[in-house]
């Protein structure tokens, strides 16, 4: 016999590591959402291996905190130890010259896995596509037996648009900061960098404000349907801020205004139109007629307000104490804020005067001017007067949208038919609402931001956010079960060019994503569109 047996097991071993790729190792087929921007695969695989390591290429806190954040997340699965350092290791991430960009590129051999970028959030965003291309089982929390293999290839990826958001409602039920700091966890994994949080709303104040303690004390201490409410310290607000700027994610608050700010009305009467008078309240009537000097000087504070429906409650947009109140709120706030945002909400303010709102959205983005930041509202400031670099953010009326862009101001896209985390997926859904529609996985993932609304085009937009709102939401289950898998579909939508996105290829991924979801006890919604 010419070739031993030994020789003919060497060649089909030598075969399978080099050649045949088995198909769920093959870099082009991982689950890796949001879709890259450009992946190709060839022969081979990298095996991480008890002795592998991390080594770290360039300078900074920024860049061993990625190091850490890998081999974190690696340790526990495999049980290998991970040590991170400057020494070789065949986990290279390296920060390389040039303008810091979120662009990031990885090169899987079968010695090494080496991700480059500019900046460390390109290469948070390359470690977070590096662990979608290894086994699912990665996500588990304690050893497991698997085979930690990735195939060879190149990835080149960076984002479509600069601003990918979500937003929760902190307002309408309080969420504890463990809850928002996990939010934030997942935020990460799809790539998202911006939390904007909706702090104020008629239902409830969740944001310490020293100069102006009642908002809190009296102002959060409710929420939808009654239940005790909560609110977050600055303390609280500082280390929320400090896990997101980890994570390369920047917060944006939120006080929403002159409309849904109930629970500021119920804390300071100071803030009420006078006119706003609780039903049967007499005392300030002469002769059966409202006496209005004595209401403005004297106005009543609100009653807390524990129901859902929105547009009854507005500031009083023509007293000087309304503006000495905003400029404290936003200075407090600007001060525990390194992000450039300040959102001053502006929706649905159904009981101020048109001329009293313009004359409130104008003044109040002044204030945010003067401490140095640049205001978000919801669409409708835009039939405002805009300052310059002043983000309306569309969620209802396209001519809102286009009176932004029209004084030369970009458009956040969050419309409600599409983004909105809080609409039913079918009329079964066990939470929600549905005033815009349902929204079912393939609704969320099929729509081009820079092709929805007429007239506003890819160079209009800052980016896409997703909101949570809470009306019907009350825990971590019920926001996971409204979340997922949307999120992660609204998140391929803001990084991932149009041309790349494909339902069908989505689907696929989305299935092996939620694999990672159900080990990491995450109660997502199996969407019947997709085979879980
Ligand atoms: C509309 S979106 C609102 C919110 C509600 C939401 C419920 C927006 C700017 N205003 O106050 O929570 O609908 O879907």
């Amino acid at each position: 016999m010419k070739y031993s047996l030994w020789t003919f097991a060497v060649l089909a071993a030598f075969s399978i590591s080099s050649c045949q790729v088995p198909n769920s190792v093959k870099i082009d087929e991982a689950g890796i959402i949001p879709i890259p921007t450009s992946i190709s695969s060839s022969a081979g695989v990298f095996e991480l291996a008890p002795t592998s390591s991390i080594q770290l290429i360039g300078e900074g806190d920024d860049l061993s905190r990625v190091g850490n954040f890998l081999a974190d997340k690696l340790r526990p699965a495999t049980g290998f130890e991970i040590p991170v350092s400057n020494e070789n290791g065949d986990l290279i991430l390296e920060l390389v010259s040039g303008s810091a960009s979120e662009k990031y590129n990885i090169n899987i051999s079968s010695d090494q896995v080496k991700i480059t970028s500019t900046s460390a959030a390109g290469l948070y965003y390359g470690m977070q596509t590096l662990i979608k291309a290894l086994p699912v089982e990665i996500e588990n929390t304690s050893k497991v037996d698997a085979e930690w293999m990735i195939g060879n290839g190149i990835i080149e990826d960076q984002p479509e648009f600069s601003y990918r958001g979500a937003m929760l409602d902190v307002a309408r039920h309080f969420i504890s900061i463990e809850d928002v700091k996990h939010y934030i966890d997942q935020m990460g994994s799809l790539k998202l960098n911006y939390l904007h949080l909706h702090l104020s709303d008629d239902q409830g104040w969740r944001i310490e404000i020293k100069s102006w303690p009642k908002l809190t004390e009296i102002g959060g201490k409710t929420e939808v349907g009654g239940t005790e409410g909560g609110f977050f310290t600055q303390e609280d607000y500082k280390e929320i801020i400090q896990y997101a700027a980890d994570r390369f994610i920047t917060i944006v608050p939120e006080i929403d205004m002159p409309g849904h700010t109930n629970a500021a009305l119920a804390a300071y009467a100071e803030l009420n139109p006078g006119v706003n008078l609780p039903d049967g309240d007499f005392a300030t009537m002469t002769e059966g007629k409202i006496d209005f000097d004595i209401l403005d000087k004297n106005p009543q504070p609100a009653e807390l307000y524990t129901g859902i429906e929105v547009g009854f409650s507005t500031f009083a947009t023509n007293k000087e104490i309304t503006y000495t109140f905003v400029e404290d709120v936003i200075k407090e706030l600007v001060a525990l804020t390194p992000g450039p945002y300040i959102h001053i909400g502006g929706d649905e303010s159904h009981v101020t005067e048109k001329d009293d709102y313009i004359y409130f959205v104008e003044r109040v983005q002044e204030i945010v001017i003067k401490y140095g930041k640049t205001s978000i509202g919801w669409d409708e400031i835009a039939t405002a007067k805009l300052a310059p670099g002043t983000v309306a953010q569309f969620w209802a009326l396209e001519e809102n949208a286009k009176l932004a862009k029209e004084q030369g101001n970009q458009i956040l896209m969050s419309p409600a038919k599409r983004a909105y985390l809080d609409m039913q997926y079918d009329s079964t859904s066990r939470l929600g609402l549905h005033w815009a529609a349902y929204i079912e996985l393939d609704d969320s993932y099929n729509w081009d931001p820079a092709t929805y609304a007429d007239g506003i085009n890819k160079s209009d937009i800052l980016g896409v956010e997703a909101p949570l709102w809470t009306e019907t939401i009350t825990n971590r289950s019920d926001i996971e079960y409204m979340a997922f898998p949307r999120l992660a579909a609204l998140a391929e939508v803001a990084w991932s060019s149009s041309e790349r996105r494909n339902w069908d290829d989505f689907k696929k991924r989305v299935a092996l994503q939620g694999k990672r979801w159900d080990i990491n006890g995450i109660e997502f919604y199996r969407s019947p569109k997709v085979d879980w």
